[in-house]
């Protein structure tokens, strides 16, 4: 540990051996590699090892630490949290909703027997562990307007089932073995420069990309579907903080996180003040459609934002604004 010599300051400088040694994994999905840039300016470059079973771009294999780590390979994983040191581990392997539907046995596997390797791992090695779940760990016979974070769930799809597990064993760890777990209820969350796999709330991301490309987007969604989103930068915020929340705060260990919910036809609507040609069309995958609406239409958050101050900076034309600032609506 270095201490800052000059007392004026009156502060004190810590070496990157006092932060949290974090490892992500599931790491190059939509949110992996811009939590790992977040926690990097937070703890120090090399106190963040962002992992994966896939081969990386080049520019993130050179912004940090990256290896392989397979979450069904208990030993592998386990060999990566000794040698590293790893104190943090933030849990983001999972199939979504939509492809885990068209592959339960791989979601099965992913979400559920990789949650079980990660738990295990954690508790045994005094981990803190954040493990993101999802407005899909509701369902059809909860509440959906709002829904709050203690009611019915009763998900129909493998991916909230999977989730719902997550929750619970996550409590029940930290209630019997004293395991630090930490957990988010995510809405759909909307990112420039990373792209989200298989989901049923990934139209939102598409649109944008779409519109500056060519002017079409064909909706897969009925224009009245309303479902809770939210910008990428928010979403990460929230994770950091309820990591770094102190324990005696946290009264409730799996959170709501909100920000805004709209429709595709509201969501349209703001994206034609930038392109004012959009041609959106509907064309209903009965799938997704089904999912969705069994999913809460607002998210009642007011427990994350009395327990450790949970505040959102984005809504939804902040989101649009923010998101043609990266993708640049000129670039057709
Ligand atoms: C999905 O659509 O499956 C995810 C989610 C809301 O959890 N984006």
């Amino acid at each position: 540990r270095q201490v800052a010599s000059d007392a004026s300051f009156h502060s004190v400088t810590f070496s990157e051996s006092d932060h949290p040694r974090v490892l992500i994994t599931g790491g190059l999905g939509q949110l992996g590699v811009g939590l790992a840039k977040l926690l990097r300016k937070r703890f120090g470059k090399n106190n963040v090892i962002l992992s994966d079973i896939r081969k990386p771009a080049d520019n993130v294999f050179y912004s940090g630490p990256f290896i392989f780590a397979d979450i069904l390979d208990y030993k592998n994983l386990r060999e990566i949290v000794v040698n590293n040191r790893i104190t943090w581990l933030f849990h983001y392997s999972a199939l979504l909703s939509a492809v885990g539907e068209a592959n339960v046995p791989l979601a099965r596997a992913v979400n559920i027997t990789g949650l079980h390797n990660v738990l295990d791992i954690a508790a045994e090695h005094n981990l803190r562990l954040f493990v993101p779940s999802t407005i899909g760990a509701f369902g059809p016979t909860s509440p959906r307007d709002p829904t709050p974070d203690l009611c019915i769930q009763r998900p129909r799809t493998i991916y909230g089932v999977s989730k719902v597990h997550a929750e619970l064993m996550g409590e029940y760890y930290h209630y019997r073995y004293g395991l630090d777990f930490r957990c988010l209820r995510y809405p759909g969350i909307i990112s420039a420069d990373s792209q989200p796999g298989g989901g049923t709330t990934d139209y939102a991301v598409q649109i944008f990309h779409d519109a500056i490309k060519t002017g079409k987007f064909k909706c897969y969604l009925r224009p009245d579907t309303r479902l809770p989103m939210m910008y990428i930068d928010d979403c990460l915020k929230a994770t950091l903080e309820v990591m770094e929340a102190p324990a005696e705060t946290l009264t409730m260990r799996t959170y709501n996180i909100s920000a805004m919910s709209f429709t595709p036809e509201e969501l349209a609507q703001e994206v034609q003040k930038y392109v004012p040609e959009l041609q959106m069309t509907y064309n209903v995958d009965q799938v997704r459609q089904a999912i969705a609406d069994s999913w809460p239409m607002n998210f009642d958050d007011s427990n994350a934002r009395r327990d450790w101050g949970w505040k959102h900076d984005y809504d939804l034309p902040e989101l649009v604004t923010t998101m043609f600032s990266y993708l640049g609506s000129d670039s057709r």
